[in-house]
């Protein structure tokens, strides 16, 4: 055998036993490895069964996704693994495959060619292909309904998540769970099986689930995906391939599934989801803060501030099983606080996401307070009172002076200066900023935003406790908005100067939602409340550099309308919220443009696309280049997670490479001369285009100058 797989016996059994961590994915070698062994059991008269283990912490978690980019780009061929799978199914000693951890995509494809499957009480089985942007590529989409049945494979291919060993069991896509070792009880399980004498089933042949008619099962699928996966070819691709299950047979089905995985995969799309999907995990990597650097223990926590941040990252940390306490300076915006939240969970219960019971027990983790009582003992405290800073220097002073020596104090500041905040307290070692994102209970970025002072122990606290807290950490540096914002403001700058150039509020909206944003940017704008931004524009009115300024939103503003909340913003709202837009704000946008001396036109969706989204990349690049972000990926990761940006378009600084800088480059240098200064054209965008490269080569060469 090779290193990759090894074979070992239990009396007549034989154990194959894959060594790939850290996910034993199918890497070159290990399919191979499989299929030998199996060849091995087969010809060896001592054995008389064969098992498949995943060594180490699961069972194969995939195909090998690095492999996709060296097929696409030429690198290497990508041959069949059907060949491999119909070795294991022909086998006639009975195969068991023995699933922990994960048997995802290729995974449980391998397992579904196996006679039977057993399964630890954890391990979680699932096709979530696309969510890499392409489909099961090894008959996952003609074995899975033919084991689980059309309505659930039809579910997991299109969706992607996963479901758990009970469930599996309960769909029959598992034989049997296993408690207790896992190895002892499937070798047990081989001894029955060959007491039994029964002959090895085979799921290519099993076509009892396939009979009847399907047809609302896959309009099902069509609508969640749809709603779910909106803009992606992938979902609709992998349901045609499990409709081939029904109509074809299992050769025809495979051959139909063949040629809808590679037009995935050689799609953008695939490519830039695979891009999220490494990105997310780079994010983690922050160079000169290794796997050594210590950390604090987080056991309790303590939030200030129970408005709709502070109830939000409270709910986090009492999600991840973490004491938290919240406090409000009067009793009755403390009760407004904590009733949300009962609120907010209750929903859930109702929805089925959990039990009461986890509801109770989250709540009892909360204790709600207006004194500083028990800060003292506080592992972290975060701040998230509003949005000023001279209340926010107040309340790092208190801090200073009550929490313990080694505490981590965040504050959940969206653009003010981290340093200023620090200097208010006698460590500014241990401040940071933790910027969540509203609703912070369900938005999965937290900019993580390091200060001059702040220490890599806090740093690599945070990128840890990100992920306890199940968000996605990137590590940002202390420029005013930080990435995410600093960028959106740029965004949102144009998409008001379109709509006072006459693009139409609903235009502009509909051209970005079109672009697969999960909203337009004056919907977003009246979601989160255009008060915020015209409060941070008095903050800073002294160094504006807009001339033209933001005068649609501050009319509005100065009128009352910030939006959702006051039933009217750049749109009015109806009783169940829906937008419906109002002439009144376009007359303003009218006069504001004459006050500006704009000759207003007529404005298509790519324009606003290219004003809007250009805005972000030219940003983005002067933001990489000043070393505010640490890679292009970093940006595309807090595009994705924070800012409803498709994840399939793979972020705003993958997106402009799949459009070309140099074509980005040349519409920045119109735009810029056409409105001036606003778009002065980043010097790294023009480097790049210049060069005929791409942000993802920038990322490329700074990772290479790290390892040296
Ligand atoms: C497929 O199977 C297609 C088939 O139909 C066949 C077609 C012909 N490949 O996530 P983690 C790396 S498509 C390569 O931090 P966790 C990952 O980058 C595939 N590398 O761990 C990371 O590297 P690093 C379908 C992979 O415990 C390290 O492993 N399968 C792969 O939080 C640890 O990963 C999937 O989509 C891979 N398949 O979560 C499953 N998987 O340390 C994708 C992981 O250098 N994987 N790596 O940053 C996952 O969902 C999670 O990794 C898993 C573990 C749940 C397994």
């Amino acid at each position: 055998m090779s290193e990759l797989v090894s074979l070992t016996r239990d009396g007549e059994v034989g154990i194959i036993t894959v060594n790939n961590p850290p996910v034993n994915a199918l890497s070159p070698g290990v399919p191979e490895g499989i299929a030998s062994a199996i060849e091995t059991i087969q010809k060896d008269d001592q054995l008389k069964a064969g098992i498949l283990i995943g060594g180490g912490r699961t069972f194969i978690a995939g195909a090998d996704i690095r492999e996709f980019g060296k097929m696409t780009s030429g690198l290497r061929r990508g041959g069949s693994l059907l060949p491999f799978l119909l070795t294991i199914e022909d086998s006639t000693k009975p195969m068991i495959a023995a699933i922990h951890g994960t048997a995802f995509g290729g995974g449980l494809e391998f397992a579904m060619a196996f006679h039977y499957r057993v399964a630890s009480p954890s391990a979680q089985v699932g096709q979530p292909e696309v969510k890499l942007g392409i489909i099961p590529g090894a008959a996952g989409t003609q074995r899975l309904p033919r084991l689980g049945g059309v309505a659930k494979a039809v579910e997991m291919c299109a969706i992607g998540d996963p479901i758990s060993a009970s469930e599996a069991l309960k769909h029959g896509i598992v034989d049997r769970i296993i408690e207790g070792d896992l190895l002892s009880g499937a070798v047990a399980f081989a001894r029955e099986v060959l007491a039994s004498g029964a002959q090895p089933p085979k799921s290519r042949e099993r076509d009892e689930k396939l009979a009847g008619d399907h047809s609302a099962s896959f309009a099902a699928a069509r609508e969640q995906a749809q709603k779910r996966m909106r803009g992606q070819s992938a979902p609709r691709a992998a349901i045609d391939a499990v409709e081939a299950a029904t109509t074809m047979s299992f050769e025809d089905g495979c051959k139909k599934e063949a040629e809808l995985f590679q037009q995935c995969l050689f799609d953008n799309q695939s490519k830039a989801l695979i891009h999220v999907f490494f990105g997310e995990r780079e994010v983690g990597k922050i160079p000169g803060i290794g796997k050594d650097t210590a950390t604090i223990e987080i056991r309790k926590a303590a939030v200030i501030g129970a408005g709709t941040m502070g109830g939000g990252i409270a709910m986090n940390y009492a999600n991840a099983g973490i004491p938290v306490i919240i406090r409000e300076v009067s009793q009755e915006a403390l009760d407004r606080g904590v009733a949300t939240i009962a609120k907010n969970y209750a929903n859930s219960v109702k929805k089925g996401r959990f039990s009461q019971e986890v509801m109770d027990r989250r709540m009892a983790l909360i204790t709600p307070q207006t004194t500083y009582q028990g800060f003292e003992d506080a592992d972290i405290v975060v701040e998230a009172v509003f949005e000023g800073m001279d209340l926010k220097k107040q309340v790092f002073g208190e801090l200073d002076k009550i929490c313990k020596p080694g505490a981590v104090m965040a504050s959940n500041t969206s653009t003010l200066n981290i340093d200023e905040i620090a200097s208010a307290t006698s460590r500014p070692q241990m401040v940071i900023g933790h910027h969540f994102f509203s609703p912070a209970n369900v938005m999965r970025l937290l900019e993580i935003v390091r200060g001059k002072a702040t220490s890599n122990e806090v740093i690599a606290t945070s990128m840890a406790l990100a992920k306890r807290l199940k968000k996605v950490g990137v590590l940002v540096g202390n420029c005013r908005g930080f990435v995410g914002n600093r960028m959106f403001h740029q965004y949102m700058r144009e998409a008001q100067y379109l709509v006072e150039e006459g693009a139409g509020i609903p235009n502009v909206d509909a051209a970005l939602y079109e672009f697969g944003m999960a909203m337009g940017p004056l919907a977003t704008g009246d979601l989160a409340g255009l008060d915020v931004g015209w409060r941070i524009r008095k903050e800073y009115k002294d160094d504006q550099n807009e001339t033209r300024g933001l005068k649609v939103a501050d009319r509005l503003c100065e009128s009352g309308r910030y939006g959702q909340k006051t039933g009217a913003g750049y749109y009015r709202y109806d009783e169940n919220r829906r937008a419906i837009p109002d002439p009144d704000v376009e007359k303003l946008a009218e006069q504001v443009a004459v006050e500006n001396g704009i000759s207003r036109r007529t404005i298509g969706p790519d324009e606003i696309v290219e004003r809007t989204i250009y805005a972000l990349i030219n940003e983005g690049a002067k933001i990489l280049e000043e070393g505010f972000a640490l890679r292009a990926v970093d940006i595309d990761i807090i595009y994705i997670n924070g800012y409803g940006f498709p994840a399939w378009r793979g972020g705003p600084m993958w997106y402009g490479d799949t459009v070309g800088l140099k074509k980005v480059y040349d519409r920045v240098c119109e735009f810029h001369e056409q409105m001036g200064e606003l778009w002065t054209p980043a010097p790294l965008l023009k480097q790049l285009a210049e060069h005929e490269k791409t942000f993802a080569d920038f990322d490329k060469e700074k990772r290479a100058a790290a390892a040296g």
